[in-house]
């Protein structure tokens, strides 16, 4: 399938106290509404079963785990799988994951139109700090919580489009993209919960924030010729505010969709995927014009090192 009417399922905020339950709810009026505009695949954002948790410090490891899900599809989630797979609509949405092995990781998911799921990742760049950090207005913890991916940014063939996913974070990073760009991505999902303020600096607000967001996900688009959706959990959590702005992009960069409100809200555009091959062709046909002789650092290094 090559031209897919995609749905960027953005979601307002989810308290602490909501149940699994209430939320797959949310979560499927929106497919409701999605297939009632058509969409053939809905992408729904990073932790989308539950508010975003590592805002809150825990030592306990058995309550840490409560935000967790063992197994995918589980008895809350299967409803929302149960409803794609009757409106033949293909999902992705994040979740914490608990492996059977004791692992934590914050990962997604991508199913095809029969509710199959044929492609995970999991977040490689997680933002924040391990221990409680007083000098912040309010906490990040996903470092405590998680560990980094393991899955690297794998591409998976969904119905003859090659589709790639990564996490909020992920987005900032040209890395994340390039990696997915070499193997021919053509459609990016990514969901985010990011603060509207910058908790270590707080005249960076709402303005500042969204256009940082939107930068990383059309350079990502526009530079590896790819759609993009990104998708927000956006309101107020137990009093710390999220911001929206989900939008669906195109392979040259341009904003084709963009949400209006930070409360659930469907975002729909028709996205053809052979409109990545002129970039792909042209002026981002990687096997003309790359030069990796000068792209050792890409991987041999972390942090600058300034020469003398
Ligand atoms: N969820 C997530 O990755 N949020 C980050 C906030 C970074 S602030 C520590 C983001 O990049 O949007």
């Amino acid at each position: 399938m090559r031209e897919w009417v995609i749905g960027a399922a953005q979601m307002g905020a989810i308290q602490k106290r909501d149940t699994r339950e209430a939320v797959v709810a949310r979560m499927i009026a929106l497919l409701d509404r999605a297939a009632a505009s058509g969409c053939d695949l809905v992408v729904f954002p990073e932790l989308a079963l539950t508010t975003f948790f590592p805002r809150w410090y825990m030592e306990d490891q058995a309550e840490v785990d409560t935000w967790f899900e063992r197994e995918m599809p589980n008895a809350a989630t299967q409803p929302l799988f149960d409803r794609a797979r009757e409106h033949r609509i293909a999902i992705s949405f994040g979740y914490a994951e608990l492996t059977p092995e004791g692992r934590h990781f914050n990962t997604s998911i991508v199913t095809d139109r029969e509710g199959e799921i044929v492609g995970k990742y999991r977040k490689v760049h997680l933002p924040g700090h391990v221990e409680y950090d007083t000098g912040r207005d309010f906490q990040h913890l996903e470092k405590r919580y998680f560990e980094p991916g393991d899955l690297g940014f794998d591409t998976f063939d969904n119905e003859g489009t090659l589709m790639g996913m990564c996490i909020c974070n992920d987005r900032r990073w040209p890395e994340t993209w390039r990696v997915m760009g070499l193997q021919g991505v053509e459609l990016v999902m990514l969901g985010y919960n990011t603060p509207s303020v910058n908790s270590q600096n707080r005249g960076e607000g709402l303005e500042q924030r969204l256009y940082h967001s939107e930068l990383s996900v059309t350079a990502g688009a526009y530079q590896n010729a790819t759609w993009a959706v990104a998708v927000a959990k956006a309101g107020v959590e137990d009093g710390f505010p999220l911001m929206g702005g989900s939008i669906i992009v195109d392979p040259d960069g341009f904003v084709v969709a963009r949400a209006q409100t930070e409360e659930d809200e469907l975002i729909t555009a028709t996205c053809d995927m052979e409109r990545c091959q002129f970039g792909k062709t042209t002026i981002f046909d990687f096997a003309r014009h790359r030069r990796i002789e000068h792209y050792g650092r890409i991987t041999s290094q972390t942090g600058v090192e300034r020469q003398q």
